[in-house]
């Protein structure tokens, strides 16, 4: 007799689902029945869980484990591990952090462990990591993050806090019934609303885009790939060199002021130092008028049509959108100040349907209407070591230990790390610039990691602890971007000999002596009932009919429903500045910053400013590297995850990421579509194919993030990872954020014989002797 398949509710950061689990094997993932838009990267999920990929058993670096001071680093990447049973590498993983702290103190031990882990709250690998090492004494962390980490360090300056960037902004419902033109620079990229972090119980992105349409708001997407356009919305497409957006918007409010089509009421009423900007922007402070004939020369974009945008804009109900993409780039400060200005001199921040927004096309949920009930939640505690560099300077920690470096009006030293802790993030995807990373990763005695699969960090690891997956444990997820609670069901064992990383911290935690610091004395279920009781009473205010924790459990999700009343960004501060300030230290939007000011950086001037980035088409047009290399996020994966899928697997060509190129690009070059091609610069090299997309702007090439990184050497990598050519600086002083955006390489044919592809090959494994 064939038994029934059994069904978990589950959840992941691409969608919730219902896994399908027969004979011990998940058969399929089920999309979750309210979701009405579920996304693909479900399929890639029962070839991830059961991988011949997976880690199976805790392993050592073979050169670590004969003599750990001795030994290679530069082996890391490439040395034989040694397969040992839990016991031996729990010893070993806690006598290194015994040691390590005892001769060098917690501020030479790296904990920041970036990146994106688990949906479900409770095992949320980062989160665990930084519990365990903050009640064993602390760490070095990470502060910010490499999605919106300039807009997180300058928003608070201009308009007091950075709601704006990770809460809410004016809702959907409200931008179809009132906006009448939304311009989206960087587009609305519907591929990137498959993504809620803490997982999206329901896709919105294509029903409020949708609406929008339906209610006639007219789109205008600048961009430099049409890709941007969203689906099924008719758009006008207005090509930009990438990091110029600043000189556009600049020519905006040029046209603006000089046809005294701004609003001179809303910025003496609602902004400071608007006058200051002004006369940049009139050219009385340089000399140079930023004139859309002066913008157009920057970025490409016809002086008329930046006129014609701003003329419409101004003469009728508009919002202006900016993906998180624009500040991912070197003084990527400046769109996101400027857009702020535009807005200001457009008058209509804090009206229905009006001012500005970000990350409409970055994730899923940004504009859904949603209470605000918080999500689910797991505590990481105090860091007694409070030492956190900024998130993306991770090389530059590892290189330069005792260097100063300037952070948000603060000078700070890198601090000496010794031994570096990862869990739940894969730095050799998310970093720029990797062969620099490969030099700086040397640099620690001893690197521990928890995956679970041999991902490029695990490989470059020197103890290995194999992690269960979210299907093989207990869990609650849900995001506030998001209406829904979901319970996660254990709907697998733990394969191989994997354990969660809460049972891994846990024994840690009780061979350092502080086990009920960690657990705060709850197991799985405790926990998630705690979690779970942390939010009934906000849920059931914000509206919610929430059962008791048990029920939850049954029925696998809990809803809240919409909010009566449509949310609009700055709607109070607009209605009353007085009675609701921002938290700025004018309580006014800061056109001039004094703050900014008084730290004197040139990177960073105290309004915003056309700064020109370190790379970009207008520096090097007839250079050695003529093309502008757009990353952008990958369509079948999130970040590296699910790489090895089957749904990014068939994305692929001849096994590697792909490069968009218009023709005349691939003409040049004498590239056909397919075509294996060198993607290059002096920072160094992949191998890509070649995708002939008309939608593509001339001067820029586009690759998606996420092949697993796969060096043959320095000089060249297989499989398409572009970030062996992303630039690895600060975007300023003053945030310290990723410049992932700002690169200019060359492509040529491949010639020769093409390497194999070794990304989803196991490192050599040998049992202990
Ligand atoms: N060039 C360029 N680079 C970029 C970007 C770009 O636009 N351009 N974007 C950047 C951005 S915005 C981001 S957010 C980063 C993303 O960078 P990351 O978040 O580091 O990328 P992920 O691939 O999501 O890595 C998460 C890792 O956690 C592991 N993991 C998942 N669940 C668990 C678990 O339960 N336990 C353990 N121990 N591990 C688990 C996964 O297997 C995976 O290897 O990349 C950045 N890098
Ligand atoms: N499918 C999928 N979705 C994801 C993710 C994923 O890995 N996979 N990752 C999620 C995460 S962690 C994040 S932070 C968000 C990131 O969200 P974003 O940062 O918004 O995403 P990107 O895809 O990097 O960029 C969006 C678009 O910006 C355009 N662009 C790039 N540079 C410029 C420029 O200088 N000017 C203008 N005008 N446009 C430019 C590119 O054409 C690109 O398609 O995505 C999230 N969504
Ligand atoms: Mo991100």
């Amino acid at each position: 007799m064939p038994v029934a398949p059994q069904r978990y509710p589950s959840l992941s950061h691409w969608g919730a689902f219902t896994a399908v689990v027969a004979d011990g094997q998940l058969q399929h993932c089920e999309p979750f029945h309210r979701d009405p838009a579920p996304s693909r990267i479900l399929e890639s999920m029962p070839g991830m869980v059961h991988s011949p990929l997976r880690i199976t058993r805790p392993a050592v670096r073979a050169g670590w484990l004969i003599d750990r001071e001795a030994s290679d680093r530069s082996a890391r990447g490439s040395d034989t591990f040694v397969e040992v049973d839990w016991d031996v590498a729990l010893a070993l993983v806690s006598d290194e952090l015994t040691r390590v702290r005892t001769e060098f103190g917690a501020e030479a031990l790296f904990g920041g462990s970036y990146g994106w882990s688990s949906a479900g709250r409770l095992h949320h690998a980062r989160t665990l990591t930084h519990r365990f090492l903050n009640a064993g004494g602390g760490c070095v962390n990470q502060a910010g993050n490499y999605s919106w980490g300039a807009a997180q360090f300058l928003l608070p300056h201009v308009i007091g806090d950075y709601a704006a960037v990770t809460g809410r902004v004016t809702d959907w419902k409200n931008v179809a019934a009132n906006t009448r033109l939304m311009v989206a620079f960087g587009g609305i990229a519907v591929r990137n609303g498959q993504i809620t972090s803490g997982g999206a119980g329901e896709h919105v992105l294509p029903r409020w885009l949708a609406l929008a349409a339906e209610s006639g708001v007219e789109f205008v997407v600048v961009s430099p790939s049409r890709g941007d356009v969203p689906a099924g919305v008719s758009a006008r497409w207005i090509p930009i060199r990438p990091n110029t957006d600043t000189a556009m918007m600049l020519g905006m409010v040029h046209t603006l002021l000089t046809e005294q089509r701004h609003d001179a009421a809303f910025v003496q009423q609602y902004c400071v130092g608007f006058d200051r900007f002004a006369d940049y922007v009139l050219g009385k402070t340089d000399g140079q008028p930023k004139s859309a004939d002066w913008a157009a020369q920057v970025c490409g974009v016809p002086a008329a049509e930046i006129q014609a945008l701003a003329r419409q804009a101004a003469g009728t109900r508009t919002m202006l959108t900016c993906a998180w993409s624009l500040q991912r780039a070197h003084h990527g400060e400046q769109p996101y100040w400027t857009v702020i200005a535009l807005a200001s001199a457009l008058g209509q921040i804090g009206l229905p349907g009006g001012g500005f927004a970000f990350g409409h096309g970055s994730i899923n949920g940004v504009g859904n209407p949603r209470p605000a009930a918080p999500a689910p939640e797991m505590s990481a505690g105090q860091n007694p070591a409070k030492r956190a560099i900024p998130v993306a300077r991770i090389a530059d920690m590892l290189l330069h230990p005792g260097e100063t470096y300037a952070f948000n009006g603060r000078e700070d030293v890198y601090p000496d790390i010794q031994m570096v802790y990862w869990a739940g993030g894969n730095p050799f995807h998310h970093h720029q610039d990797l062969n620099r990373l490969v030099q700086a990763w040397q640099k620690p005695q001893t690197v521990v990691v928890h995956e679970s699969w041999w991902t490029p960090t695990a490989r470059r690891a020197d103890i290995v602890l194999p992690a269960t997956t979210t299907l093989e444990r207990n869990d609650i997820g849900g995001s506030s971007r998001d209406r829904f609670l979901l319970a996660m069901h254990q709907a697998l064992p733990p394969q191989g000999q994997s354990r969660n990383d809460f049972d891994i911290y846990r024994e840690l935690a009780a061979r350092g002596g502080f086990e009920e610091a960690f657990t705060g004395g709850r197991d799985e279920m405790q926990w998630l009932r705690h979690i779970y009781a942390g939010m009934e009473t906000a849920w059931r205010t914000a509206g919610a009919d929430v059962p008791d924790f048990d029920a939850f459990w049954a029925t696998g999700f809990l809803e809240l429903p919409e909010p009566p009343k449509d949310f609009i960004m700055m709607e109070a501060f607009r209605q009353d500045p007085a009675a609701n300030p921002l938290k700025t230290p004018s309580g006014r939007i800061e056109i001039y910053s004094e703050r900014i000011a008084g730290f004197d950086y040139a990177d960073c001037p105290p309004h915003p400013a056309w700064v020109p980035p370190a790379e970009w088409l207008g520096a090097d047009r007839a250079g050695r590297f003529p093309l502008h290399l757009v990353t952008c996020q990958p369509a079948d994966k999130l970040h590296s995850q699910m790489d090895a899928g089957t749904l990014s697997r068939a994305a692929k060509v001849h096994g590697r990421e792909r490069v968009r190129l218009s023709r005349v690009e691939a003409e040049r070059r004498g590239l056909a579509a397919e075509d294996l091609v060198k993607v290059f610069n002096d920072r160094g090299a992949c191998i890509a194919a070649v995708v002939i997309d008309e939608d593509v702007m001339p001067g820029v090439a586009v690759m998606a993030t996420g092949a697993w990184f796969d060096p043959a050497n320095a000089s060249l990598e297989r499989h398409g990872n572009p970030n062996v050519l992303t630039l690895d600086t600060g975007t300023s002083q003053l945030t310290q954020a990723p410049s992932a955006l700002s690169a200019l390489v060359e492509i040529a044919a491949w010639e020769g014989p093409v390497p194999a592809v070794k990304a989803f090959e196991k490192p050599a494994l040998v049992a202990a002797g």
